[in-house]
């Protein structure tokens, strides 16, 4: 029926794609990551934003936001600063959860679509992307994009459901966008521009609360500021969100914070 084969990661192939600090390397050699979310409504998803980031590759974590006082209380090594024009060189940014919709926001991303290096939206940048038609812009980059939306976030961006292909509709929007496309769900799936797709096989309902989105948009910004191919970085981090959740899972009720402080264990269990 024409539908693209699905390649389904498991743990040695996470393993093999994870980047690991060699001997000479320095927290630059390893990858800069930029993070603009959060916003005085929403600190924080910057705060777990920053948690996943902490927790991917990269060598360095640059926060830049409206919620950098809530950062820099939680996460004292992290660089925080106001503006994402002020944050100074990053490899890769993350941009969007609890960004909100406003003017500042919308500056906000133009500024970090305008760098030239691998970029995450997720959340408020995905409503950006629709409410001011920049969805198209994301074509004139040079540098990839990969956008994370759950259903409903999907829905505004493609212009309707998901429906019942979720593979097909995922490819669908990945070649329009012309951008890696992590449709959130059970077994999120993740599509790239030229059809191939990775369904990822470690999820867990357990991820079904406020925030994990967050937690997840960060580490695969330090994936992608480690600089791993976009698809790789975004089933990796799709693959450990799912096994830190489940970690977190076998402790007791959990949260979105809880989801974080087991990536660096999930990371473990790889090899
Ligand atoms: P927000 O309040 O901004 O919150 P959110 O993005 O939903 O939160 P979060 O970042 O924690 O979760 P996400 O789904 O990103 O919501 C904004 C608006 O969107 C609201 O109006 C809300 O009603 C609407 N909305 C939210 N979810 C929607 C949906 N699914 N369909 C339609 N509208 C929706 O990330 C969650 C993580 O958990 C992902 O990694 C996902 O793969 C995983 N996960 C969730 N359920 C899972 C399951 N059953 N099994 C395995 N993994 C699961
Ligand atoms: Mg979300």
């Amino acid at each position: 029926d024409g539908h693209p084969a699905c390649y389904v990661p498991d743990a040695d192939d996470v393993a093999a794609w994870w980047p690991r600090p060699v001997a000479n390397d320095n927290k630059y050699s390893r990858g800069v990551v930029g993070v603009a979310t959060g916003s005085g409504q929403y600190p924080g998803a910057a705060v777990l934003s920053v948690s996943g980031a902490l927790a991917g590759p990269a060598g360095l974590v640059r926060y830049a936001g409206s919620a950098a006082d809530a950062v820099r209380a939680h996460h004292p090594p992290v660089i925080a600063s106001d503006r994402v024009a002020e944050a100074g060189r990053v490899q890769a940014w993350t941009c969007g959860s609890g960004l909100g919709t406003d003017e500042r926001a919308y500056a906000e991303l133009r500024t970090v679509l305008g760098a030239p290096v691998p970029v995450c939206l997720d959340a408020g940048a995905l409503t950006l992307l629709v409410d001011t038609r920049m969805a198209d812009w994301l074509r004139d980059r040079d540098a990839p994009t990969v956008v994370t939306p759950h259903d409903g976030e999907f829905q505004r961006l493609a212009g309707g459901a998901p429906g019942d292909d979720r593979v097909a509709a995922a490819v669908h929007l990945a070649d329009r966008m012309d951008s890696v496309v992590l449709l959130k769900g059970d077994r999120t799936i993740i599509a790239t521009p030229d059809g191939r797709v990775f369904v990822n096989p470690t999820g867990t309902p357990a991820l079904a609360t406020g925030g994990t989105g967050d937690v997840l948009a960060g580490l695969l910004g330090s994936l992608l500021a480690a600089g791993l191919p976009t698809e790789h970085a975004a089933a990796a981090a799709a693959f450990v969100h799912g096994l830190a959740g489940r970690l977190a899972a076998a402790r007791g009720p959990v949260t979105a914070a809880d989801v974080a402080a087991h990536l660096a264990e999930a990371v473990a269990t790889l090899r």
